[in-house]
């Protein structure tokens, strides 16, 4: 069991068919009711809070479709499932997940059959492998994880429950579920248009060989250790059912929490840390409740019930300055530690690509690779109309803003020194043409 979260107290039946809430909010505090007693929540309210966004949706039971309108008209998301259907569903019943839009949307998800938009899960079979986390071991600063047949964690998860919330395997998380990548079926969930420009997953999927779409799901008490989004990308998260509760650090305020090495803590609940600081910012998220986490906001997060969750990364034209940055970095940081074979490694720049590319996922030749997909994919819809699969809000406006900040971006990537030694002779176009194709584009559009 996780510090600082008990066992749920809430084993209630599920709260009927449809229930429609009310619009987003914006909240600049912290939900009512949340965790009263707890000491940082009480000093958390006394203090200036930025904007975190809750948007509340829809959810059903998985053996009832969504009324056609439900789905389509509200400019929300809708998410439907339900836990305990899916305890008891799985592998014999198909629940079903769905995250479908509203009216703004309606490119993704036809409004009169938001069934087929909010596709079943039918595709994911209890043979599929899922990763799990054991939340009760710590390697490093985060859980290990091994994988196992879907199957097999819903019968964990039921016996888990049964056991009164313990089990000799300990609280077992899944996790970092890639379902879209695994699943069979083309759409497991369609987004809402806000989060439609969303570049690493345009990206990978115009490379074909990653996303960052995941399913997590887990008992009450599993938990995600202290850590921030990779790239320093945003991410949103959808309870489809459930309730978490965030612990969320402004970028800078992890800085009070490093021990002597430097290093960042793994829980930030345990008493030793609770003093050292200023308190979190605590949300607690309900079901059908939407958490945008802002770039570099390190957060540690307790699923207080039985909780099923969607959560992407996400970086666009707004974010990719603090990618950058971060890239940066690390690569500095790959440096520094390997410093003192600088002179004697002949190829001691490319090397420290390579560590690059193992410690964050990504080097200074693929960023490049990142901004020309993007870049080009922009470009075209000024010469035929955009991709063919072009998300629902990207239109003239949206691709000249997003190639002035890819360009500016660029240009930093070409001038900066590192990138010099990397060998950029097979990139096709090259990065000085790609940056002056998109100055070009900029300069014609700012001329319309
Ligand atoms: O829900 C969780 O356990 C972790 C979610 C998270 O860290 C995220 O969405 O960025
Ligand atoms: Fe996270």
């Amino acid at each position: 069991m996780a510090p600082g979260t008990g066992p749920s107290t809430h084993r209630g039946g599920p709260p009927g068919l449809w229930c429609s809430l009310s619009p987003p909010v914006v909240t600049t505090g912290k939900r009512p009711g949340a965790c009263q007693q707890d000491q940082w929540a009480q000093q958390s309210r006394q203090r200036q809070r930025p904007r975190v966004l809750l948007a509340q949706g829809h959810w059903q039971v998985p053996s009832c479709r969504p009324p056609a309108n439900k789905c389509a008209d509200r400019d929300l998301p809708a998410v439907s499932a339900h836990p305990r259907c899916w305890a008891q569903a799985l592998p014999t019943r198909s629940p079903r997940i769905g995250l479908c839009c509203g009216p703004g949307a309606t490119a993704l998800s036809s409004p009169s059959a938001p069934e087929d938009a909010c596709a079943s899960l039918a595709s994911a079979p209890g043979d599929m492998v899922v990763p799990v986390a054991n939340c009760g071991l710590r390697e490093y600063n985060a859980n290990p994880k091994e994988h196992m047949p879907l199957r097999d964690y819903i019968s964990y998860w039921r016996e888990h429950i049964q056991g009164g919330y313990a089990s000799p395997r300990g609280c077992l998380y899944l996790k970092d579920w890639h379902l879209c990548r695994d699943a069979s079926s083309e759409e497991v969930f369609s987004l809402p248009v806000y989060f439609s420009s969303d570049w690493l997953n345009e990206y990978w999927d115009a490379v074909g060989r990653d996303d960052y779409r995941f399913v997590y799901m887990g008992p009450a008490g599993s938990w995600s250790p202290f850590h921030a989004d990779i790239f320093r990308s945003y991410s949103w998260s959808v309870n489809i059912c459930g309730r978490k509760k965030w612990l969320l650090f402004p970028p800078g305020q992890e800085e009070a929490l490093r021990d002597r090495h430097g290093g960042l803590p793994y829980d930030v609940t345990v008493p030793a840390l609770r003093e050292r600081g200023a308190p979190p910012l605590e949300v607690t998220q309900e079901a059908g409740e939407m958490v945008f986490v802002p770039s570099g906001w390190h957060h540690q997060v307790h699923n207080l019930e039985d909780t099923i969750s969607v959560n992407h990364n996400w970086v666009n034209g707004c974010n990719l300055a603090s990618m950058w940055h971060f890239l940066q970095q690390e690569l500095q940081a790959v440096q520094r530690e390997v410093a003192e074979w600088r002179d004697a490694m002949p190829d001691w720049h490319h090397h420290c690509q390579v560590i690059l590319r193992a410690c964050s996922g990504i080097n200074f030749e693929e960023f490049y690779q990142f901004l020309k997909v993007i870049a080009e994919r922009r470009l075209c819809v000024f010469t035929d109309g955009g991709p063919e699969d072009a998300s629902p809000g990207l239109g003239p406006q949206q691709a000249a803003f997003d190639i002035g900040r890819i360009a500016e971006v660029l240009a930093s990537l070409v001038a900066h020194p590192d990138f010099q030694k990397v060998d950029t002779g097979a990139l096709s176009p090259q990065p000085g043409e790609l940056l002056q194709r998109l100055e070009e584009s900029m300069a014609t559009f700012a001329a319309l």
